[in-house]
């Protein structure tokens, strides 16, 4: 039931600050973040003491082992009623925090980068991974718009994302995301699915056991 895996994608040209392509419209930007991380982890503080991290729960009733919260007009949310988006965080009934302006710029930028100019996201999922947390392979198929890219952003600990095809049996190459690395796809790969294995133990400098991933998109 698991397809085949390509080698750790390790493209020589995705050195700090460089970029490559890794399928149709799929672009992984070395350390594009790094010069922002401080500033992107402050900020992650803010919106989280405000909105804080939890675990949602699955259609199913499976509490979800990423701890998710979120910041933009939209957030993403699961509970037993399915997944979708939502104006308000279902903990306290308020509007999620606002995106930070640091935000919204890194992900335009890195949207240009990857080829979608004027990407205005309107909502950021923050994922936090611990060791053994992972993510198993799915779409980003709730937003209302698949004109968007989505931008993806890795801080602390480095994961190995999956990223696979239209096809939930496609095979799939595997990316290493470290600190500062951003992933912008949209186009033609707008629907692949993806996921991140289970994250390996490890202690990063700024975020200690904890990996945190920021995910923009346009979904209203
Ligand atoms: C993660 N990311 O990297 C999980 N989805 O922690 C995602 O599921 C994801 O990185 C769509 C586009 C980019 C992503
Ligand atoms: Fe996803």
């Amino acid at each position: 039931m698991h397809a085949p895996m390509h080698d750790l994608f390790d493209a020589a040209e995705a050195e700090a600050g460089g970029a490559a392509q890794f399928a149709e419209d799929a672009w992984l930007l070395r350390g594009f973040a790094l010069d922002r991380a401080a500033a992107l982890l402050e900020a992650i503080d803010a919106i989280t003491a405000q909105a804080p991290f939890r675990h949602m729960e699955t259609r199913r009733g499976l509490r979800m082992s990423v701890a998710m919260s979120n910041c933009g007009a939209l957030g993403w949310v699961s509970d037993r009623r399915g997944y979708r988006y939502a104006a308000r965080d279902p903990l306290d009934g308020q509007p999620w925090p606002p995106m930070p302006a640091v935000f919204a710029r890194l992900a335009a930028q890195a949207a240009r980068a990857a080829g979608f100019d004027g990407f205005k996201p309107d909502a950021c999922l923050v994922n936090r991974y611990e060791p053994g947390t992972r993510l198993s392979l799915h779409q980003d198929r709730d937003e209302r718009d698949f004109a968007a890219p989505i931008v993806s952003v890795s801080l602390g600990l480095p994961a190995t994302f999956v990223f696979g095809g239209a096809a939930r049996g496609d095979r799939v190459q595997r990316l290493s995301l470290r600190h500062g690395d951003v992933v912008a796809w949209g186009g033609a790969s707008r629907l692949f699915h993806h996921g991140v294995l289970p994250l390996a133990e490890g202690s990063h400098p700024l975020l200690g056991a904890r990996r945190i991933n920021l995910t923009f998109r346009r979904a209203g």
